[in-house]
């Protein structure tokens, strides 16, 4: 807890914790976890997309790799605990089977990964990109917005944008990928239960859409005169809403950007650009919905004579976690006294990249009412002991199942 303590210190803002990739808190949040990784003594660095990495090797050759990891970059003005909570959890996980000595039968590398959130080059999960080796170059060309390239970025930082595919873990090495998190949600809070295991990580469309109309003089033009840009993104924006709770629960739709171009109060709109974010535990649904609001804004531009724009930002089916390794999360949950309780996550996680080259299963942890992407985020230590008793209940029947083998 002291550690989420002073890795909550460490932001780029005066007021509140907000933690981007490549700013320089980034980075000394980077090297203080990196101590605390050699500390505990695990072989520590620092790779070319900025992920922390701490290993913990068997003496057995070629063995595989188990990751435990999650990602110590956040939102703008965060909690503490989402990202980092796993990785210190992870932290305290290695230290003890360091201190033991515990011979391992593969090998364990914990990592903080070093932009989940995407805050500054929207788009998500570069680390574990990297070392699930799916990073696409082009990604190197995204701007933030001041117009500076990732690529630049990386270098600043003294990384190497030629050397990140040697950052990847190979597809054959992989033993599997374990994460714990906050939940992000109500159901543990309402359920009073400390854990949950994630059965399934919900999909997501992202997408950047402008609007065009004319700026005018908020005094002189009449009122059915005006192709006011605010007035058809407002309309875009309570057809995402309305659209969405058609669907109920299976379905979440959120416009959490909106920039009004050479914004003044005297002004008629003439550009908006805003962003929207689709999530669904199911693909079909998920597709559907996106499809009827491409065709809904086209409607609603056309009636009031507005151009639009519709760029897709990122794309990410649904992910299922490993049935075994769930099922074994699931004994050591029951082994530490717990209703083992299976939770769909609406949140994206670094698990989501590296299901496409490992087995991944993921451990939720209570966290108050569910609040999170909030300062009020908060765990109780009694529920972060209960995590670990699961985790190192989970972690050592991997170690026996594989010493039996
Ligand atoms: O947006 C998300 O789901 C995560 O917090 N990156
Ligand atoms: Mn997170
Ligand atoms: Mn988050």
């Amino acid at each position: 807890m002291s550690r989420i303590e002073e890795l909550a210190s460490v932001s780029e803002t005066e007021q509140g914790l907000t933690r981007t990739f490549g700013s320089g808190a980034w980075r000394e949040a980077a090297l203080i976890i990196q101590s605390w990784m050699q500390d505990a003594g695990l072989h520590a660095w620092i790779d070319n997309i900025g992920n922390v990495r701490g290993l913990l090797s068997s003496p057995s050759p070629g063995a595989r790799t188990l990751v435990i990891a999650s990602h110590m970059d956040t939102v703008i003005n965060a909690g503490k605990f989402d990202g980092p909570l796993g990785v210190m959890m992870g932290l305290d996980l290695l230290e003890q089977l360091a201190h033991n000595h515990t011979p391992l039968p593969f090998n364990i590398q914990l990592v903080a990964f070093s932009d989940e959130e995407g805050c500054r080059f929207h788009t998500t999960y570069l680390g574990s990109k990297v070392l699930a080796g799916s990073f696409e170059p082009v990604l190197l060309e995204k701007k933030d917005a001041d117009g500076i390239p990732l690529r630049n970025v990386i270098h600043a930082n003294g990384s190497s944008t030629g050397l990140l595919h040697t950052d990847a873990i190979d597809a054959a090495a992989w033993l599997g990928y374990f994460e714990m998190h906050i939940e992000q949600g109500p159901v543990l809070y309402d359920r009073d239960i400390p854990v949950g295991i994630v059965k399934a990580i919900a999909g997501q469309k992202k997408a950047a859409i402008t609007f065009e109309g004319i700026a005018g003089h908020a005094g002189t033009v009449p009122m059915d005169m005006r192709n006011d840009a605010l007035c058809c993104a407002a309309e875009f924006i309570l057809a995402v809403e309305s659209i969405a709770l058609q669907y109920k629960s299976q379905i979440v739709a959120t416009v959490g950007k909106l920039e009004i171009a050479n914004a003044a109060s005297n002004v008629i709109p003439g550009a908006i650009t805003c962003t929207l974010d689709l999530r669904s535990a199911d693909g079909g649904i998920l597709s559907e919905v996106y499809d009827t609001l491409q065709r809904t804004t086209a409607a609603i531009c056309g009636r009031r004579n507005i151009n639009f724009d519709w760029t897709v930002v990122q794309e990410t089916s649904p992910v299922t976690c490993d049935l075994s390794l769930s099922a074994l999360l699931s004994g050591a949950v029951k082994e530490a006294g717990y209703e083992p309780l299976e939770l769909v996550s609406g949140a994206g996680h670094d698990a989501v990249a590296i299901a496409a080259v490992a087995p991944v299963c993921m451990l939720f942890v209570r966290c108050y009412k569910g609040i999170s992407h909030n300062p009020l985020e908060n765990v109780e230590l009694k529920d972060i002991a209960a995590a670990l008793q699961v985790a190192d209940n989970f972690l050592q029947q991997m170690i026996y199942q594989h010493n039996q083998s």
